[in-house]
Protein backbone atom coordinates (compact mmCIF):
# COMPACT_ATOMS: atom_id res chain seq x y z
CA UNK A 1 0.00 0.00 0.00
CA UNK A 2 1.10 3.21 -0.26
CA UNK A 3 0.56 6.19 1.64
CA UNK A 4 1.07 9.73 2.92
CA UNK A 5 2.41 9.37 6.54
CA UNK A 6 2.98 12.73 7.97
CA UNK A 7 5.48 15.10 5.16
CA UNK A 8 6.47 11.89 4.23
CA UNK A 9 5.08 9.19 1.61
CA UNK A 10 5.98 5.48 1.39
CA UNK A 11 5.41 2.00 0.39
CA UNK A 12 3.78 -0.18 3.96
CA UNK A 13 4.01 -3.91 3.63
CA UNK A 14 3.81 -6.59 5.71
CA UNK A 15 6.89 -8.18 6.95
CA UNK A 16 5.14 -11.81 5.66
CA UNK A 17 4.56 -10.57 2.23
CA UNK A 18 8.71 -9.72 1.48
CA UNK A 19 11.72 -12.22 1.76
CA UNK A 20 12.40 -12.90 5.59
CA UNK A 21 16.46 -12.62 4.65
CA UNK A 22 17.13 -9.01 4.85
CA UNK A 23 19.37 -8.64 1.98
CA UNK A 24 16.99 -10.26 -0.11
CA UNK A 25 14.31 -7.72 1.31
CA UNK A 26 16.62 -4.86 0.97
CA UNK A 27 17.29 -5.49 -2.34
CA UNK A 28 13.93 -6.21 -3.74
CA UNK A 29 12.89 -2.91 -1.70
CA UNK A 30 15.74 -1.36 -3.81
CA UNK A 31 14.54 -1.99 -7.30
CA UNK A 32 10.84 -1.42 -5.79
CA UNK A 33 11.84 2.06 -5.19
CA UNK A 34 14.27 2.42 -8.45
CA UNK A 35 16.98 3.14 -6.70
CA UNK A 36 19.97 3.36 -7.35
CA UNK A 37 18.89 6.67 -9.97
CA UNK A 38 18.46 10.16 -9.31
CA UNK A 39 15.05 10.41 -11.35
CA UNK A 40 13.95 6.72 -9.78
CA UNK A 41 12.52 6.67 -13.12
CA UNK A 42 12.22 3.11 -13.02
CA UNK A 43 10.58 2.56 -9.72
CA UNK A 44 7.73 4.08 -7.51
CA UNK A 45 10.47 6.34 -5.30
CA UNK A 46 9.97 10.03 -6.21
CA UNK A 47 13.53 10.89 -6.16
CA UNK A 48 13.93 12.37 -2.50
CA UNK A 49 14.50 11.17 0.49
CA UNK A 50 11.20 11.99 1.88
CA UNK A 51 9.24 9.68 -0.70
CA UNK A 52 11.77 7.17 -0.56
CA UNK A 53 10.75 5.47 2.39
CA UNK A 54 9.42 1.63 3.39
CA UNK A 55 7.14 0.74 6.29
CA UNK A 56 7.53 -3.17 7.33
CA UNK A 57 4.52 -3.86 9.61
CA UNK A 58 3.82 -7.05 11.23
CA UNK A 59 1.74 -8.76 14.28
CA UNK A 60 3.63 -7.47 17.74
CA UNK A 61 5.93 -10.05 19.00
CA UNK A 62 5.22 -8.73 22.81
CA UNK A 63 2.46 -8.62 24.71
CA UNK A 64 3.38 -4.35 25.20
CA UNK A 65 2.25 -3.63 21.42
CA UNK A 66 -0.26 -4.34 18.87
CA UNK A 67 2.16 -4.30 15.76
CA UNK A 68 5.03 -4.05 15.11
CA UNK A 69 7.16 -1.40 13.06
CA UNK A 70 10.39 -1.43 10.82
CA UNK A 71 11.29 1.58 9.22
CA UNK A 72 13.99 1.94 6.52
CA UNK A 73 15.28 4.68 4.57
CA UNK A 74 16.11 3.91 1.45
CA UNK A 75 18.69 6.12 -0.90
CA UNK A 76 18.15 7.89 -3.82
CA UNK A 77 21.15 7.93 -6.16
CA UNK A 78 23.30 5.33 -3.85
CA UNK A 79 21.88 1.97 -3.55
CA UNK A 80 21.73 2.00 0.71
CA UNK A 81 18.84 0.88 2.69
CA UNK A 82 19.18 1.57 6.23
CA UNK A 83 17.31 0.42 9.60
CA UNK A 84 19.32 3.00 11.92
CA UNK A 85 16.89 5.53 12.07
CA UNK A 86 12.95 6.10 12.78
CA UNK A 87 10.34 7.30 11.13
CA UNK A 88 7.64 9.53 12.86
CA UNK A 89 6.02 10.62 10.00
CA UNK A 90 5.76 6.69 8.01
CA UNK A 91 4.68 6.05 11.97
CA UNK A 92 1.65 7.65 11.08
CA UNK A 93 0.36 5.68 8.80
CA UNK A 94 0.88 2.17 10.13
CA UNK A 95 -1.95 2.27 12.51
CA UNK A 96 -4.68 2.72 9.73
CA UNK A 97 -2.54 0.42 7.88
CA UNK A 98 -2.64 -2.47 10.51
CA UNK A 99 -6.80 -2.01 10.69
CA UNK A 100 -6.53 -2.20 6.98
CA UNK A 101 -4.62 -5.59 6.56
CA UNK A 102 -6.65 -6.65 9.70
CA UNK A 103 -4.09 -6.57 12.31
CA UNK A 104 -6.03 -4.37 14.41
CA UNK A 105 -9.69 -4.57 14.84
CA UNK A 106 -11.22 -1.26 15.03
CA UNK A 107 -13.40 0.45 17.04
CA UNK A 108 -16.69 1.96 16.60
CA UNK A 109 -15.64 5.70 17.08
CA UNK A 110 -11.69 5.72 17.14
CA UNK A 111 -8.95 2.95 17.35
CA UNK A 112 -6.19 3.58 19.39
CA UNK A 113 -2.89 1.03 18.34
CA UNK A 114 0.50 0.22 20.15
CA UNK A 115 3.51 0.33 17.75
CA UNK A 116 6.74 -1.32 18.57
CA UNK A 117 9.16 0.88 16.55
CA UNK A 118 11.84 -1.92 15.86
CA UNK A 119 14.98 0.60 14.91
CA UNK A 120 14.69 1.60 18.55
CA UNK A 121 12.45 -0.37 20.43
CA UNK A 122 10.19 2.59 21.97
CA UNK A 123 6.58 2.26 21.29
CA UNK A 124 4.29 5.26 19.99
CA UNK A 125 0.43 5.02 20.39
CA UNK A 126 -1.52 6.11 17.75
CA UNK A 127 -4.84 7.08 18.09
CA UNK A 128 -7.17 8.12 14.84
CA UNK A 129 -10.88 7.82 13.40
CA UNK A 130 -12.99 4.70 12.62
CA UNK A 131 -16.34 5.62 12.41
CA UNK A 132 -18.12 2.15 11.98
CA UNK A 133 -15.14 0.23 12.92
CA UNK A 134 -13.60 1.75 9.04
CA UNK A 135 -10.26 4.00 9.04
CA UNK A 136 -11.33 7.51 8.25
CA UNK A 137 -8.86 9.69 5.91
CA UNK A 138 -10.56 12.73 6.00
CA UNK A 139 -10.43 15.13 8.41
CA UNK A 140 -10.05 19.23 9.31
CA UNK A 141 -6.54 18.73 10.70
CA UNK A 142 -3.52 20.90 8.43
CA UNK A 143 -0.12 19.60 8.88
CA UNK A 144 2.80 22.30 7.66
CA UNK A 145 4.21 20.90 3.72
CA UNK A 146 0.63 18.73 3.33
CA UNK A 147 -1.74 20.86 1.15
CA UNK A 148 -5.31 20.85 2.09
CA UNK A 149 -6.63 18.76 5.24
CA UNK A 150 -6.92 15.28 6.84
CA UNK A 151 -8.20 12.90 9.85
CA UNK A 152 -5.95 13.64 13.19
CA UNK A 153 -3.57 11.52 14.00
CA UNK A 154 -2.62 11.86 17.72
CA UNK A 155 0.94 10.45 18.26
CA UNK A 156 2.09 9.34 21.56
CA UNK A 157 6.13 8.19 22.58
CA UNK A 158 7.10 6.06 25.08
CA UNK A 159 11.26 5.90 25.44
CA UNK A 160 12.49 7.63 22.78
CA UNK A 161 14.98 8.55 24.49
CA UNK A 162 18.55 7.29 23.40
CA UNK A 163 16.85 5.87 20.73
CA UNK A 164 19.91 4.62 18.69
CA UNK A 165 22.57 6.30 21.02
CA UNK A 166 21.59 5.02 24.06
CA UNK A 167 20.90 8.16 26.33
CA UNK A 168 19.42 11.25 25.33
CA UNK A 169 22.63 13.36 25.59
CA UNK A 170 25.08 10.68 23.91
CA UNK A 171 28.47 12.59 24.64
CA UNK A 172 27.39 13.28 28.20
CA UNK A 173 27.08 16.87 27.98
CA UNK A 174 24.78 19.53 26.64
CA UNK A 175 27.84 21.00 24.53
CA UNK A 176 30.73 19.50 22.41
CA UNK A 177 33.27 21.60 20.31
CA UNK A 178 33.67 20.15 16.71
CA UNK A 179 35.67 21.72 13.94
CA UNK A 180 35.48 24.80 16.16
CA UNK A 181 31.28 25.02 16.61
CA UNK A 182 29.39 24.70 19.33
CA UNK A 183 27.22 21.91 19.27
CA UNK A 184 24.73 19.68 21.35
CA UNK A 185 24.41 15.85 20.02
CA UNK A 186 20.75 14.59 21.24
CA UNK A 187 18.57 11.64 20.65
CA UNK A 188 15.20 11.84 21.87
CA UNK A 189 14.19 9.33 19.27
CA UNK A 190 16.25 10.68 16.04
CA UNK A 191 20.03 11.01 16.63
CA UNK A 192 20.72 15.35 15.77
CA UNK A 193 23.67 17.58 15.98
CA UNK A 194 22.28 21.09 16.84
CA UNK A 195 24.76 23.76 16.15
CA UNK A 196 23.80 27.48 15.59
CA UNK A 197 22.97 28.75 12.39
CA UNK A 198 25.13 32.04 13.08
CA UNK A 199 28.44 29.83 14.03
CA UNK A 200 28.09 28.93 10.18
CA UNK A 201 28.03 31.94 9.19
CA UNK A 202 24.34 31.93 7.85
CA UNK A 203 21.51 33.35 9.23
CA UNK A 204 19.48 29.95 9.39
CA UNK A 205 16.46 31.46 7.58
CA UNK A 206 17.85 30.57 3.74
CA UNK A 207 16.07 28.48 1.76
CA UNK A 208 19.28 27.11 -0.30
CA UNK A 209 22.52 26.08 2.26
CA UNK A 210 23.44 23.41 -0.42
CA UNK A 211 26.86 25.45 0.22
CA UNK A 212 27.60 24.12 3.69
CA UNK A 213 27.51 20.54 2.82
CA UNK A 214 31.06 19.73 2.96
CA UNK A 215 31.26 21.38 6.41
CA UNK A 216 28.08 19.71 7.67
CA UNK A 217 29.42 16.40 6.38
CA UNK A 218 32.67 16.83 8.59
CA UNK A 219 30.78 18.09 11.40
CA UNK A 220 28.27 14.77 11.40
CA UNK A 221 31.07 12.49 10.92
CA UNK A 222 33.18 13.35 13.93
CA UNK A 223 30.29 13.62 16.05
CA UNK A 224 29.04 10.01 14.96
CA UNK A 225 31.90 8.72 16.70
CA UNK A 226 31.31 10.62 19.64
CA UNK A 227 27.55 9.64 19.79
CA UNK A 228 28.94 6.34 19.77
CA UNK A 229 27.44 5.72 16.23
CA UNK A 230 30.88 4.71 14.61
CA UNK A 231 31.72 5.42 11.04
CA UNK A 232 28.21 7.41 9.53
CA UNK A 233 29.36 8.20 6.45
CA UNK A 234 26.97 5.83 4.59
CA UNK A 235 24.24 6.01 7.58
CA UNK A 236 21.44 8.33 7.35
CA UNK A 237 21.70 9.39 11.06
CA UNK A 238 22.56 11.53 12.64
CA UNK A 239 20.80 14.63 11.33
CA UNK A 240 21.89 17.85 11.46
CA UNK A 241 19.57 20.80 12.02
CA UNK A 242 20.77 24.86 12.06
CA UNK A 243 18.53 26.95 14.77
CA UNK A 244 18.08 30.26 14.72
CA UNK A 245 15.80 32.51 17.13
CA UNK A 246 12.38 32.14 15.72
CA UNK A 247 10.86 34.70 13.51
CA UNK A 248 7.17 33.40 13.34
CA UNK A 249 6.00 32.57 16.90
CA UNK A 250 7.56 29.54 17.67
CA UNK A 251 9.91 27.99 19.68
CA UNK A 252 13.17 28.32 17.45
CA UNK A 253 13.91 28.06 13.61
CA UNK A 254 15.03 25.27 12.10
CA UNK A 255 17.08 24.32 8.60
CA UNK A 256 17.54 20.63 9.22
CA UNK A 257 19.50 18.22 6.73
CA UNK A 258 19.16 14.62 6.37
CA UNK A 259 21.65 14.02 6.10
CA UNK A 260 23.07 16.34 3.50
CA UNK A 261 20.42 17.78 1.27
CA UNK A 262 18.01 19.99 3.00
CA UNK A 263 14.84 18.94 4.53
CA UNK A 264 11.69 20.56 3.36
CA UNK A 265 10.43 20.91 6.71
CA UNK A 266 11.67 18.79 9.35
CA UNK A 267 10.95 15.16 10.74
CA UNK A 268 8.68 14.38 13.15
CA UNK A 269 11.27 12.82 15.95
CA UNK A 270 13.88 15.29 14.66
CA UNK A 271 11.30 18.19 16.03
CA UNK A 272 10.62 16.65 19.24
CA UNK A 273 14.70 15.87 19.43
CA UNK A 274 15.23 19.46 18.75
CA UNK A 275 13.21 20.86 21.11
CA UNK A 276 14.15 18.41 23.48
CA UNK A 277 17.62 19.93 23.14
CA UNK A 278 16.44 23.39 23.16
CA UNK A 279 15.08 22.62 26.58
CA UNK A 280 17.82 22.04 28.39
CA UNK A 281 20.00 24.70 30.38
CA UNK A 282 23.24 25.18 28.20
CA UNK A 283 22.52 23.26 25.10
CA UNK A 284 23.08 25.62 22.04
CA UNK A 285 20.09 26.74 21.02
CA UNK A 286 18.85 27.26 24.52
CA UNK A 287 19.42 31.07 24.84
CA UNK A 288 17.64 32.10 21.41
CA UNK A 289 14.50 29.82 21.93
CA UNK A 290 11.38 31.33 22.90
CA UNK A 291 10.20 29.47 25.60
CA UNK A 292 6.31 29.38 25.99
CA UNK A 293 4.90 28.60 29.24
CA UNK A 294 5.36 25.01 30.67
CA UNK A 295 2.71 22.88 29.29
CA UNK A 296 2.04 24.79 25.89
CA UNK A 297 2.48 23.58 22.33
CA UNK A 298 6.66 23.85 21.00
CA UNK A 299 6.52 25.17 17.89
CA UNK A 300 9.00 24.02 16.08
CA UNK A 301 9.86 26.32 12.51
CA UNK A 302 11.22 25.42 9.13
CA UNK A 303 11.44 26.16 5.65
CA UNK A 304 7.44 25.41 5.09
CA UNK A 305 5.56 26.30 8.46
CA UNK A 306 5.82 25.02 11.76
CA UNK A 307 5.58 21.59 13.47
CA UNK A 308 3.97 21.83 17.12
CA UNK A 309 5.60 19.05 19.15
CA UNK A 310 4.69 18.32 22.94
CA UNK A 311 7.70 17.47 25.35
CA UNK A 312 7.98 17.70 28.60
CA UNK A 313 11.48 17.20 30.35
CA UNK A 314 12.36 16.65 34.15
CA UNK A 315 15.92 18.10 34.15
CA UNK A 316 17.03 15.93 31.27
CA UNK A 317 14.74 13.13 31.69
CA UNK A 318 11.82 13.19 28.93
CA UNK A 319 8.39 12.35 30.79
CA UNK A 320 6.74 12.92 27.76
CA UNK A 321 6.95 13.28 24.32
CA UNK A 322 3.54 13.64 21.36
CA UNK A 323 2.93 15.17 17.80
CA UNK A 324 -0.22 15.84 15.81
CA UNK A 325 0.07 14.22 11.99
CA UNK A 326 -2.29 12.87 9.36
CA UNK A 327 -1.82 10.35 6.67
CA UNK A 328 -3.78 9.46 3.64
CA UNK A 329 -4.25 5.74 1.90
CA UNK A 330 -3.02 6.52 -1.64
CA UNK A 331 -2.78 3.46 -3.56
CA UNK A 332 -3.48 -0.28 -2.69
CA UNK A 333 -1.84 -2.99 -5.05
CA UNK A 334 0.77 -5.12 -7.05
CA UNK A 335 4.04 -3.56 -7.91
CA UNK A 336 6.34 -4.67 -10.13
CA UNK A 337 10.20 -4.57 -9.36
CA UNK A 338 12.41 -5.16 -12.48
CA UNK A 339 14.42 -8.29 -12.10
CA UNK A 340 17.74 -7.01 -11.34
CA UNK A 341 19.51 -3.95 -9.89
O1 LIG B 1 12.30 12.58 12.28
C1 LIG B 1 13.16 12.65 7.68
C2 LIG B 1 10.77 12.67 7.81
C3 LIG B 1 12.09 12.26 8.35
C4 LIG B 1 12.19 11.42 9.53
C5 LIG B 1 14.50 12.47 8.10
C6 LIG B 1 11.11 11.58 10.52
C7 LIG B 1 11.40 11.79 11.94
O2 LIG B 1 10.52 13.84 7.63
O3 LIG B 1 10.69 11.20 12.73
O4 LIG B 1 9.95 11.55 10.23
O5 LIG B 1 14.84 12.98 9.17
O6 LIG B 1 15.25 11.88 7.34
O7 LIG B 1 9.94 11.80 7.54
Amino acid sequence: MLMRGGTSKGAYFLAGDLPADPAARDGLLLRVMGTPDARQIDGIGGANPLTSKVAVVSPAAGADADVDYLFLQLGVEEATVSDRQNCGNLLAGVGPFAVERGLVEAEPDETAVRIRMLNSGSIATAVFPTPGGIVDYDGGTAISGVPGTAARIDLDFAGTEGSSCGALLPTGRPRDVIDGIDVTCVDNGMPVVVAAAASFGVTGYETDLSRLRDRIQSLRLQAGVLMGLGDVSASSVPKTTLVAPPRDGGLVCTRTFIPLRMHASIGVLGAVTVATAVLIDGAVGHDLADLPPPGSPLSIEHPTGRLDVAVELDGTTVRRAGIVRTARKLFDGTVFPRSSL
